[in-house]
């Protein structure tokens, strides 16, 4: 009977089986909520992750299930192929077109995310300008007449002979329903396609692949990629390109650009980040998600006397907002909103026991929210019709844009009112770091701009000097086969080491936040002597945060803001610059790297790129896509490599530039010179 019991707890032991916190994270307060997780015997994502190990198969992206006579399962062999390739599905699929499939419909659906959000922006802003709602405003005129412009919507109109400026809100009308349009026209192609560089938009036009409408290039994937439809890979990825750009140069930028006409272009302002911005003694709501929405008037409901002064009544100090995931970015970019965390924080800071409301949209929330909020008084909130949870312990309100603020004003007084429910178990980590976000195309163009040749002509003259190396785009999310945020912060610092400054947007931008990496002064202990010395006179971080995952479509229009101020050659291809996911996980992010790539940008992946196991797609990904649009994948799990990879495309851009010798001008030390010509 000994023996029985004795090895049943050994089974049990074995069962709770749990993550090394150190491990698991870079970060010290992740590391105590991790600890603190498994003092209260409550499972995280990192537990988890210790022991389910991926599917080996699934991972090269060589599985197909898109019939019932799969799963066709195809796996490199341990010993290669040598040889023709004989590998086949049922159906007679090669690896490659099964990578291609797969891929295609990661492609699907990051575009489907990005674009859905976009859509309900669209929607929302058409509900402004028909005046049905009176909860949001018009807050930025100036971007509204900008992106008319880009809609082909007048501006101006002639009465008696003389162009006087159109109404405002005849305007708003118009770009909305030009916007809405954008997913469902019948013919055409998307407006936002001619704002990237002429040579760009030619190079699409001459390879087929300007979107017709959103809506329709990603279905087309999901028909292209049904069983028996296209078997070609090349032609399935061009397939891909358009459903990407279909995002990027239109989903995703829509989104951004109407976000900034509701609520207000991002400006420089100062946060802060991590589990530590929580307060003991104030309500605390962490809002978790994409879609700003709703985030807007929560703060609005937050910020109002009449909450807050119910919070005090209820024995509170105040009302902490706080964010996590791209929801959180909107926030901060907007209100400095501070970020509690990335992706991989968002079951940590439940387990605070802080938390009174997490209040949650689309995208990127786990499944297992509702399991830790179970163990903590937090009530966990779902607002979207398409993102509900069906734990009992989940409270439903949905969102109306109709009635919006009466929605956030219900869900802040049941923060409030939850307050009081708070158990013993709180512990908030100590740690947070102080962080300047809020940055765009505009702002950039402020802090770095000039007018003398154009808007970025001073950021351009620094790059042709060579005080900036190069420029990289650093985005995504955490993933939790990797150490949490080693990869963004080992790259990132890497990069401004050697004066490339770096433009971050999503996850990557709240781990460099929580770095410390976003304020000026990060510039003399980080960044290269170039970098510096541009930071320090400028008063920006050498890292500047762009916002959301649907603002990368900011940095396609900062490096097409690059090109137009000139000097830097005619396309973004032409540019020294770099992109890189080194923590993705993601479909939205398989999306953003195919738009990138197809905008010309070379662009790395960390972790894996489940094409391993289909080597001549992954050879079209890696090599031949570069032939037709200047830009290409690569995968690199180690961040060093993944730096040096991007420093030396920089650096052959400047090459072939003839900027080159400028940089020799700004020294760097002997150490650095001999490893990076390593
Ligand atoms: Fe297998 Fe072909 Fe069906 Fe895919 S489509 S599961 S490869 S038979
Ligand atoms: S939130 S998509 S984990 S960046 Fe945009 Fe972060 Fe990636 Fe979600």
């Amino acid at each position: 009977m000994a023996e029985t019991i004795e090895k049943k707890e050994v089974k049990t032991e074995r069962a709770k089986k749990v993550a090394d916190p150190v491990a698991a994270t870079i970060d010290a307060a992740s590391q105590q909520m991790i600890r603190r997780a498994q003092e209260l015997g409550v499972e995280t994502i990192f537990d988890r992750a210790v022991t389910m190990k991926p599917c080996n198969i699934g991972i090269q992206g060589t599985c197909c299930k898109n019939c019932a006579m799969g799963p066709c399962r195809l796996p490199l062999p341990k010993s290669g192929i040598e040889g023709e390739d004989e590998r086949k599905g049922l159906c007679g699929a090669t690896a490659n077109t099964i990578a291609a499939r797969n891929f295609a419909r990661m492609v699907a659906a990051g575009a489907a995310a990005h674009s859905d959000h976009g859509r309900v922006v669209a929607e929302v802003f058409l509900s402004v300008a028909r005046k049905e709602t009176q909860d949001y405003k018009i807050k930025d005129p100036n971007k509204l007449l900008a992106i008319a412009a880009h809609f082909g919507v007048d501006i101006k109109v002639e009465v008696d002979d003389e162009e006087v400026d159109r109404d405002l809100d005849e305007i708003a009308l118009e770009v909305a329903e030009k916007a809405l349009d954008e997913w469902g026209k019948a013919e055409g192609e998307l407006y936002y396609l001619k704002r990237a560089p002429q040579p760009l938009y030619e190079k699409w036009k001459q390879y087929g692949v300007l979107p017709r409408n959103i809506d329709r290039e990603i279905v087309e994937i999901m028909h292209r990629t049904h069983m028996g439809v296209d078997q070609d890979y090349k032609n399935i990825l061009k397939q891909c390109t358009r459903a990407a750009l279909a995002d990027g140069w239109g989903g995703s930028m829509i989104a951004t650009d109407l976000q900034d006409v509701m609520f207000g272009k991002p400006y420089p302002l100062q946060s802060e980040a991590n589990l530590g911005v929580l307060k003991e003694d104030h309500v605390n709501i962490i809002i978790h998600g994409h879609e700003p929405v709703l985030s807007e008037m929560i703060v609005a409901a937050a910020q109002s006397k009449e909450m807050v002064e119910y919070a005090k009544l209820k024995g509170a100090k105040g009302i902490q907002l706080a964010g996590i995931c791209c929801t959180g970015n909107e926030i901060l970019q907007r209100h400095g909103v501070p970020p509690a965390g990335t992706f991989l924080q968002q079951e940590l800071s439940i387990i605070t026991g802080a938390c009174d409301a997490m209040v949650v949209d689309v995208q990127c929330i786990f499944q297992n929210l509702a399991n830790v909020a179970k163990c903590f008084h937090t009530k966990l909130i779902t607002t979207h019709p398409i993102a509900r949870m069906e734990q009992d312990n989940v409270v439903h309100i949905e969102f109306d844009e109709h009635h919006a603020m009466e929605d956030a004003n219900r869900i802040v007084k049941m923060a409030i009112d939850n307050f009081e429910n708070r158990g013993a178990e709180v512990m908030i980590p100590s740690q947070k770091a102080a962080q300047i976000a809020g940055f765009g195309v505009e702002s950039v163009e402020y802090h770095l701009g000039g007018t003398f040749r154009g808007s970025y002509y001073t950021l351009n003259d620094n790059i042709i000097n060579g005080r900036i190396r190069g420029v990289a785009g650093v985005v995504g999310c955490n993933n939790a086969r990797t150490r949490h945020n080693e990869a963004h912060i080992v790259l990132v610092k890497e990069l401004i080491k050697n004066d490339v400054i770096v433009l971050t947007t999503g996850c990557n931008g709240i781990a460099c936040a929580m770095e410390g990496l976003l304020t000026p002064g990060a510039a003399g202990v980080y960044c290269g002597p170039g970098l510096t010395e541009v930071c320090e006179t400028v008063g920006i971080p050498p890292v500047l945060h762009l916002g959301s995952c649907v603002d990368n479509s900011r940095i396609l229009l900062a490096a097409t803001e690059v090109v137009k101020a000139g000097g830097l050659g005619n396309d973004i291809c032409d540019l020294p610059a770099a992109g890189a996911a080194p923590e993705w996980m993601s479909e939205k992010a398989i999306s953003i790297g195919q738009y990138f790539v197809a905008s010309g940008v070379y662009t790395l992946f960390g972790v894996n790129l489940p094409v391993t196991g289909a080597p001549v797609f992954q050879k079209h990904l890696f090599e031949e896509l570069e032939k037709l649009y200047g830009g290409k994948w690569d995968l690199e799990a180690d961040p060093i490599n993944m730096a040096r990879k991007m420093i030396a495309h920089i650096d052959k851009k400047r090459k072939e530039l003839g900027i080159d010798k400028a940089r020799e001008r700004v020294l760097m030390d002997m150490a650095d010179r001999q490893r990076l010509e390593a």
